[in-house]
């Protein structure tokens, strides 16, 4: 999935394999429909650690304001992503095996030492993700923010249908 806007990335979407796509895509979708532009790519933390390294360290210099990082098992992207640039971190532990149900993803994104914080969504919390990022995106970005409600209200209108429908 590539980002359709032309514009300036303001989110970075990374995750450790192409195998964690499946769960990712949640997150571009999200940002798509709110009219949030991205880049999304893979880094793997242990596989490509110097193009993990370059990627955080060039991040801000380039136009992101946020990073979405996901991975799964010994999940070291989103923290050692976030030890390196200034820039906020949304971590999105992937169950990518089902050895200990997630607990290792989850456990190793959300365990951070003090002085290096990752937000932590749930296991497998691409669209939290995503909407937590366009919130962020939101706070300096009016057009992003007006999504963002209209978001909101389709969710409750969601609810309010359920309900009319157990009415009946
Ligand atoms: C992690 O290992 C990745 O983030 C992925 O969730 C997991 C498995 O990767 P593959 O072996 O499928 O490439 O680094």
């Amino acid at each position: 999935m590539a980002n359709e806007t032309n514009t300036q990335p303001l989110v970075g979407i990374i995750m450790g394999s192409q195998s964690d796509m499946k769960v990712m895509e949640a997150a571009a979708e999200i940002l798509e429909n709110l009219g949030v532009p991205f880049e999304i790519t893979i880094v793997s933390a242990h596989r490509t650690p110097h193009r993990m390294f370059e990627y955080a360290e060039q991040a801000r210099k380039k136009g992101l304001k946020v990073i979405i990082a996901g991975a799964g098992g010994a999940a070291h992207l989103p923290g050692m992503v976030a030890s390196i640039t200034t820039l906020p971190v949304i971590g999105v532990p992937v169950k990518s095996s089902n050895s200990i149900d997630g607990w290792d993803s989850v456990l190793s994104i959300l365990q951070m030492p003090g002085g290096v914080p990752v937000a932590t969504v749930a296991l497998d919390g691409a669209l939290n993700a995503g909407i937590l990022a366009a919130q962020i995106i939101g706070t300096s970005n009016a057009a992003v923010a007006d999504k963002l409600e209209k978001y909101k209200v389709s969710l409750k209108d969601k609810v309010m249908r359920s309900v009319e429908e157990l009415r009946r």
